[in-house]
């Protein structure tokens, strides 16, 4: 019978993730862009409360979330685990305001994400369900164009969000479509004003979307990794033994 390999102890895996994650531990010392993306997320824990309820979605921007958001309290993080459907985290978080209406609560997506159930605004506005939506928005579904270079050799097919005859990146205003709701909307281009306006939100007692523009072309390291045969699975960047 082979024999089992002891688990490690939860203490010795939140030691190895500390280890692992030194390099991010001051964005200060990050290369750009990599500093900038790892500031939302440094930016986040500081502006939002202790007991903040987080929902987070597919795509690179729910790989990195899930690592680098840092959950204080028990029952304080939801995502749909391996299902991992685009659009469940800017819903599923107006739940989470319904059950625990005394905590912020804040979804941070992608733009793609959240372009699947753009609506969850006007449902928010309808029922006063004063919520956060965090969107990191690289113009893209960033994740299957990482995945696309590896496998189509570096080409990218209608991956990036643009305008065909001129090849110019294009989004809608995410800002202004939550502030034609009746929402709050910002879009936030410089990093200095990320935290600033995430306490505006917390403030506001209002539905409130962040338009947080991100240059994701080189993400934090992920450490999941998907089955995409024929391609071999590849070796776990971290395995906390
Ligand atoms: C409903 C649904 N359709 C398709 C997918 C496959 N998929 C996984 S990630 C992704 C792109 C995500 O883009 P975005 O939310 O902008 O995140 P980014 O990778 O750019 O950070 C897609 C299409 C999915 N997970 N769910
Ligand atoms: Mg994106």
């Amino acid at each position: 019978m082979r024999k089992k390999k002891p688990r490690p102890s939860e203490r010795l895996c939140r030691a190895e993730w500390g280890w692992f994650s030194l390099p991010f531990s001051d964005s200060e010392f990050l290369p750009y862009p990599l500093k900038e993306l790892f500031r939302v997320f440094a930016e986040a824990r500081k502006a939002f409360p202790r007991n903040t309820v987080v929902s987070t979605d597919a795509g690179n921007t729910g790989g990195w979330a899930v690592q680098q958001w840092l959950a204080l309290e028990p029952y304080n993080y939801i995502c749909a685990g391996g299902f991992n459907s685009m659009g469940w985290a800017a819903s599923a978080i107006m739940g989470a305001k319904l059950a625990v209406p005394q905590r912020t609560c804040v979804c941070i997506c992608g733009d793609g994400s959240f372009m699947m159930v753009p609506h969850v605004i006007a449902t928010a506005v309808e029922y006063s369900i004063p919520v956060i939506w965090l969107v990191l928005n690289d113009y893209s579904w960033g994740a299957i164009k990482g995945l696309q270079g590896a496998y189509l050799g570096g080409r990218e097919y209608a991956t990036s969000f643009r305008i065909h005859k001129t090849g110019q990146s294009y989004n809608p205003d995410f800002a202004a479509w939550a502030r034609s709701c009746g929402a709050e909307g910002e879009q936030i281009k410089d990093p200095a004003d990320l935290a600033p306006a995430m306490e505006r939100a917390v403030k506001s007692g209002k539905p409130y979307l962040l338009d947080v523009i991100v240059d994701a072309e080189e993400g934090l390291p992920l450490t999941s990794n998907w089955e995409m045969p024929p391609y071999p699975i590849g070796p776990p960047v971290f395995t906390g033994e």
